[in-house]
């Protein structure tokens, strides 16, 4: 039998390297469009490199989208390529759109083109339900979003959904809350915390800035979170999947338990730096992923204790590693 073929945009992210490696681990055949910079930032793929086929497109460039479609004949597309922090997206907030909104139609256009029997995954986010209407969310949750990027997400999610329902096409939104792994942006606050209790334990650092302590979040693993996925293209039917924990926690608990796994009282180092607050903030965010859990059989390995320690022993190595330090 020959190997199922699979395309992921943003292969180079956090969830696309764990992805592909989920999928070549299930025999698959995997192919990622990287878009063209001036230094090559295969970080999280350099592992799987040899393994992988690599494709040189853009999600804002239509013509590189048909071209990789063509050149990689996927029974399955990812799309995970956007521009993904919050933060940026107010001061990017066209750019944001392009990328993270209006990319979407120009793959699912390509679909179109090229094969429609090409199934879809689109990555939402739990960003869509923003200022929240009600908790937990769940997939018929009505969406509010609080930022540009929430904003693009929405249309991402629905262009998703009318060109399932209008040109029929195995297209599915994963609607995933927060996950985050060693392999987490440094931006992110997950990693921030991580990062910089594990360089003020080494004495390489002495002070962290943060935003909004307060906010809420579900915080799950990208490991666990990519299984989902796929999962979903299983299906013989298109749909929509809440995935998440079902637990929340603030940024603060997420500090104490960083600075709790080496043994430094955060108060003591963390501040509060109006640059990282938000012009406007998602609060609280807590998923109910009763539908994967029922119709994917998904459920989440990691727990979020295990998660932190699991970042900051990354985090302590790596550092290590790089000052060499014992
Ligand atoms: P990430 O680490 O920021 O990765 C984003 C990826 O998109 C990178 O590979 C990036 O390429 C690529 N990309 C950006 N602009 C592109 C363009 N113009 N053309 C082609 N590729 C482009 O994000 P992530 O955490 O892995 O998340 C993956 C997806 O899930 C994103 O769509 C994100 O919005 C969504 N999501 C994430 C979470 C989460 O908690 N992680 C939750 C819900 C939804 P470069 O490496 O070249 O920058
Ligand atoms: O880690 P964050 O930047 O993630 P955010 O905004 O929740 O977005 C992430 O999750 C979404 C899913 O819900 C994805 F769609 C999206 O692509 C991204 O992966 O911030 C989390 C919270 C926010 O409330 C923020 O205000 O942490 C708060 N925070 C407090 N201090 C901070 C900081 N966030 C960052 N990045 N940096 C800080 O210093």
């Amino acid at each position: 039998m020959t190997a199922k073929r699979a395309l992921i945009t943003g292969i180079t992210g956090q969830d696309g390297s764990y992805l592909a490696e989920f999928l070549l681990s299930e025999g698959y055949e995997v192919f990622g469009l990287v878009r063209r910079s001036s230094t090559i930032n295969y970080e999280r793929i350099a592992h799987i490199q040899d393994d992988i086929h690599l494709i040189s497109g853009d999600i804002l460039d239509q013509t590189s989208l048909q071209k990789a479609l063509i050149t990689s004949r996927p029974e399955e597309v990812y799309n995970l390529a956007a521009q993904s922090f919050v933060q940026t997206s107010w001061q990017q907030a066209v750019f944001t759109g392009d990328v993270t909104a209006i990319g979407v139609t120009r793959l699912l256009d390509a679909i179109m083109t090229v094969n429609r029997d090409i199934r879809f995954y689109q990555a939402s986010s739990s960003e869509m339900f923003g200022k929240v209407v009600e908790s937990p969310q769940k997939e018929t949750t009505p969406f509010y979003p609080r930022s540009p990027y929430g904003v693009a997400k929405v249309y991402g999610h629905w262009i998703t959904v009318n060109y399932r329902e209008s040109y029929n096409l195995h297209a599915t939104s994963g609607i995933l809350f927060n996950h985050e792994s060693p392999r987490r942006g440094l931006e992110f606050v997950t990693r921030k915390v991580t990062y910089h209790a594990a360089k003020i334990k080494l004495g390489l650092a002495n002070k962290l800035p943060l935003g909004n302590l307060d906010a809420k979040r579900d915080w799950g693993f990208a490991g666990d979170y990519v299984r989902a996925m796929w999962l979903m293209l299983q299906q013989d039917t298109p749909d929509d999947y809440v995935v998440s924990t079902g637990k929340t926690h603030t940024v603060q608990n997420l500090v104490e338990c960083a600075f709790g796994c080496v043994g430094l009282n955060w108060q003591d180092y963390v501040y509060q730096d109006p640059n990282f607050m938000r012009p406007a903030e998602v609060d609280l965010l807590i998923g109910d992923s009763s539908k994967a859990k029922d119709q994917l059989g998904w459920e989440p390995q990691v727990q979020f204790e295990q998660l932190i320690e699991m970042m900051v022993e990354a985090d302590l190595k790596l550092l290590q590693d790089a000052h060499n330090l014992p």
